[in-house]
């Protein structure tokens, strides 16, 4: 209640992590308005719907293979052991680091190799409402390419695919990760 709390707590300067949760916050509209007029421009300049969700998952992908060396470099995960740990990290530390929310996995299969990352909350879609013409796009494709292309990085394969998404109207978000494959490492220094 306001009337206990020192009068410096509610009107003086606000402190260092106030200003800096204030502009993490701007920092991430922007990115949710410039993903939008990104995905805006290539529904522009594409016309078919397909086209555009081939295009952002290739986007994705494109920096997924950039984004996974930060990912290692911040986080301090070291390999993980198997693809169940795999999809955790994603889940809890991955979608943490760049999305600012986590998500939970579920729906793992009996061979632990596919299983589902679910989102309730998602930044990227807050101000967005698809219009009728728009029903076939995945708004969010750029995540699950995001997610394939850094995770062969590190050597796995995977199909990356939507099941539920909000703006289709679901209660959540669903990304389906298969596993197809794990290339083994390869040792960097060939002695022939
Ligand atoms: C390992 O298996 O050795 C560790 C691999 C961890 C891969 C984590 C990939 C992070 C991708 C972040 C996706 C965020 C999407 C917004």
């Amino acid at each position: 209640d306001l009337q206990s709390r020192p009068m410096s707590r509610v009107v003086g300067p606000r402190s260092g992590d106030a200003i800096f949760a204030s502009v993490e916050r701007v920092n991430a509209e922007l990115f949710t308005l410039t993903y939008g007029a990104i995905v805006r421009q290539l529904l522009t300049d594409l016309e078919e719907v397909d086209e555009v969700n081939k295009q952002l998952d290739q986007m994705g992908y494109n920096i997924g293979i950039r984004l996974i060396d930060e990912f290692l470099a911040k986080s301090n995960v070291t390999r993980c052991v198997d693809f169940r740990e795999t999809a955790e990290v994603i889940a809890k530390v991955g979608f943490k680091m760049f999305l600012g929310v986590t998500a939970s996995v579920t729906n793992w299969d009996a061979d632990g190799t596919c299983c589902s990352i679910v989102l309730e909350d998602n930044p990227l879609v807050d101000f967005v409402e698809l219009p009728d013409t728009c029903q076939g796009l995945y708004y969010c494709n750029i995540l699950s390419g995001v997610i394939r292309g850094a995770l062969e990085m590190v050597s796995m394969k995977t199909e990356v695919t939507w099941l539920r998404d909000m703006l289709r109207g679901d209660d959540i978000f669903e990304l389906q990760v298969k596993l197809l494959k794990q290339v083994p490492e390869e040792y960097p220094y060939k002695d022939d």
